[in-house]
């Protein structure tokens, strides 16, 4: 579909179009620019996998005795002032990087600093810490920024197809061994060799399985990550991959109107049911348009369908353990 035949569809829905509730991402546009303020504290700590292994993690997290892996979805609106203080609890040096945004250069193990930087161009960023390479933001230093077109509460950008909801979707994938080297201040050496895979932070359980369900823990059913709307809540899913490996994400039920690539504006949106996903922080917006799927009969208006990733091992954790990695479902409701 050309852009140009996209938007008369887009325009139709915009008298309707309200801030979702459901996803986690809520926004109201707002006339004058602000100022953001957050602090994150550099922590670390260990994270049990699903098959009971203890794996050592560092994070931006909201609180001193946290650990946030991902660190806290950012949203912010385009001429904002974001002021964000760091205080790196830990004896190793960290730092806050927004590739082509804003870098707070290094701060020292037990010490803070506050970086602040102009909201400039809207879209999807990742912040990470790059001070050590890619290990760093491997070790869960991460996160995602939105930043909403000025004055819009619908848009990706000013005249991008138009959405109700946004959501984040972070992938990550977890080498135990590289986190170990790296908890012990070495280099790893070995061949990487992701063994879990998570959605904003959080592992799908398989039905039956322990915390199968919960919301805290089951990435099926995360509001952070499943989808929930209505036939015609268009919604935002605006993808990161923080982690090594690439990816291929497939939705069911409807395909994707596919926005932008590694922060680029597509020239042309596309619908696809299976989108690439680089590793080593590829990026994807795309719009979940949650139409009656176009093959269903008699129209199905509700129901669950998958998200899942076309690579089998990041659907296992630990090897194994079918069903305990980087999935989620969408919810008609
Ligand atoms: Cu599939």
């Amino acid at each position: 579909m050309k852009r140009r035949d996209f938007l008369k569809v887009g325009s139709a829905g915009i008298a309707s179009a309200l801030v979702g509730t459901t996803g986690l991402i809520s926004w109201s546009r707002r006339a004058h620019a602000a100022t953001i303020s957050k602090t994150f504290y550099i922590t670390d700590g260990t994270i049990t996998m699903p098959d009971g292994a203890d794996v050592y993690f560092r994070g931006y997290s909201s609180s001193a005795n946290g650990l946030d892996v991902p660190g806290e979805q950012l949203v912010v609106q385009e001429g904002d002032t974001v002021r964000i203080t760091l205080v790196n609890t830990l004896n190793t040096t960290h730092n806050f990087v927004i590739d082509g945004v804003v870098d707070s250069g290094a701060i020292g193990g037990g010490q803070s600093k506050t970086v602040e930087f102009v909201a400039g161009n809207a879209g999807t960023y990742m912040y990470h810490d790059d001070r050590n390479g890619e290990y760093n933001r491997l070790l869960g230093m991460h996160g995602g920024m939105a930043v909403m077109p000025a004055g819009s509460s619908d848009e990706l950008y000013s005249g991008s197809p138009t959405f109700v909801q946004q959501y984040f979707w972070i992938f990550h994938d977890i080498d135990p061994d590289w986190h170990n080297a790296l908890r012990n201040g070495s280099t790893p050496s070995s061949q990487y060799e992701p063994m879990y895979f998570t959605l904003n932070g959080l592992f799908a359980r398989p039905p039956g399985a322990p915390g199968a369900m919960d919301p805290e823990v089951d990435a099926m059913v995360d509001p952070r990550s499943a989808l929930h709307g209505h036939v015609g809540d268009r919604t935002l899913v605006r993808i990161l991959n923080a982690g090594k490996a690439a990816q291929s994400v497939h939705t069911h039920g409807n395909h994707m109107e596919w926005l932008t690539e590694n922060g680029q504006i597509r020239p042309d949106v596309w619908k696809k049911d299976c989108l690439y996903l680089d590793g080593n922080m590829g990026a994807l917006d795309v719009i979940y348009p949650f139409e009656v799927p176009p093959d269903s009969w008699p129209p199905a208006t509700k129901g669950a369908y998958p998200m899942h990733l076309h690579s089998e091992m990041s659907q296992t954790a630990g090897g194994g353990l079918y069903m305990f990695g980087a999935l989620t479902d969408i919810y008609f409701e």
